[in-house]
């Protein structure tokens, strides 16, 4: 698998504790050989820095951005409103409501500004690497290669027959 000096994808977060969840999103780009960088850009905490990044970010070489953000979730909508690159919103599953605050702070976008969102939690955070590398699959035969191989190893994995498991 090969890899480029300057990352494709760029994943943010709005908070350090979203990591947990959006570390699933790099874990996929890895296995996919897609370079990215992460980085915390809180829509409330740090404006100032989500706007810096989310002007220069295509300037910066990113294809993809991948943002995760929790409760009321502005980050990925914010930073689609400042780039033309897609833009894939990730949920965090908040404490107090499960991330049904974050899914539908980031799903409900006005019409004019897409955000790409993903299901909460771990399953959107893969989810989202997944879309970015379909998307960088279009124009890169070695991320199309590797995309294919990853599918078929997950197809691979599931056994025809179920068997116990402790609970
Ligand atoms: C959001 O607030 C973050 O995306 C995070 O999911 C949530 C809680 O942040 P912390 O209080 O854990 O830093 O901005």
């Amino acid at each position: 698998m090969s890899r480029t000096d300057q990352p494709e994808v760029a994943i943010i977060m709005g908070s350090q504790s979203d990591w947990p969840t959006m570390k699933n999103a790099a874990n996929t780009l890895e296995a996919l050989g897609i370079s990215y960088d992460a980085r915390i850009v809180s829509a409330h905490r740090t404006p100032d820095r989500l706007v810096e990044f989310s002007k220069s970010a295509k300037k910066e070489g990113f294809k993809v951005i991948i943002a995760g953000a929790g409760g009321a979730a502005h980050l990925p909508g914010m930073a689609a409103s400042m780039t033309p690159l897609p833009v894939f919103g990730v949920p965090i599953e908040s404490r107090a409501l499960k991330g049904q605050d974050s899914l539908l702070s980031i799903v409900q976008m006005p019409a004019g500004v897409p955000v790409g969102t993903l299901a909460i939690g771990r399953a959107g955070a893969v989810n989202a690497a997944l879309m970015a590398a379909s998307i960088l699959a279009l124009h890169n035969s070695q991320i199309a290669a590797n995309l294919d191989e990853w599918r078929e190893a997950q197809t691979k994995a599931v056994a025809e027959k179920p068997v116990d498991t402790e609970e």
